[in-house]
């Protein structure tokens, strides 16, 4: 990152970076989740959206995904009886949130001498990749994703988060691109997403008031862009209801100075420590 683009990105609260991956690795990115998911059997975590004990059930499936790969399914993938709408290829929300370990694929795209020198340019020296996410933004059923600060979900102290988003495909209005309030992050850490004690997830708030969304600007890129987001950056992304999909892959870096919370609700188990790159 040259001294510019660490003003714009200073400036701003992201930064859009063309070309930053090749056609050739979106796309071996891209293979490789729709084998995840071809090999995925769905019956068991439909179980889970079944069962009577929905609520607690579906809070392990999700706050016990921090060290494994697991499939999250769109909000309205399910018909009453807890069976799948449409086949589990269209249904698939997202897949987290340690494809970046557990997966070569994920791997090898994670950890580039490229991503490694953009990181340490925005002052992380110690990194540690937490976590990844592969974003499906189904056609027509994608959900959206309301208005947000990634240090929310991913908090650390002092605060040191490089959150990376590497668009897999075009990414435009009509299919549900990223939106962000440029300057959005000199206002504060709004809310913290933690574990409850008392079993689930809760979120503290320290600051109710809206986002101001009027200002929300719209980031269409092309395939093979990163954006890189400040952990403070409010950005959201809107549902898509065109015909084409709008997949991406997200990776977030902390530094290993910074304290990682224990009520952060991403854990991992000691079998599975955090890696750099
Ligand atoms: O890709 C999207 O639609 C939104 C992703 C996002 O904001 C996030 O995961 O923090």
């Amino acid at each position: 990152m040259n001294r510019e683009e660490l003003d714009r990105y200073e400036r701003d609260g992201f930064l859009v970076l063309k070309n930053f991956v090749s056609r050739e690795a979106c796309d071996s990115l891209r293979a490789r989740a729709e084998e995840l998911v071809r090999a995925f059997d769905p019956a068991g975590i439909v179980s889970i959206f079944s069962t009577r004990e929905q609520t607690r059930t579906s809070d392990d499936y999700f706050l016990g995904s921090g060290d494994k790969i697991r499939f999250f399914f769109e909000e309205n993938a399910f018909n009453p009886d807890g069976t799948l709408r449409q086949s589990k290829e269209k249904s698939i929300n997202k897949i987290g949130h340690a494809l970046h370990d557990l997966d070569p694929v994920f791997d090898k795209f994670s950890r580039t001498d490229a991503i490694r020198h953009l990181v340490s340019d925005l002052g992380i020296e110690n990194p540690l990749l937490l976590q990844s996410m592969y974003i499906f933004k189904q056609p027509r059923i994608g959900g959206e994703v309301t208005c947000h600060q990634d240090a929310t979900f991913l908090y650390t102290e002092p605060l040191k988060l490089a959150g990376l988003w590497f668009a897999l495909e075009d990414a435009t209005i009509a299919n549900g691109c990223l939106w962000a309030i440029p300057g959005g992050h000199q206002l504060g850490l709004k809310s913290r997403f933690v574990r409850a004690k008392e079993g689930g997830t809760r979120v503290e708030v320290f600051d109710s008031s809206p986002w101001p969304e009027e200002k929300v600007e719209p980031l269409e890129v092309e395939k093979g862009t990163l954006i890189v987001l400040h952990p403070l950056l409010p950005h959201l992304s809107r549902e898509n209801r065109s015909a084409k999909s709008r997949q991406a892959y997200t990776l977030h870096v902390i530094d290993a100075a910074s304290d990682y919370p224990a009520e952060n609700w991403l854990q991992r188990s000691k079998e599975m420590p955090l890696s750099g790159f």
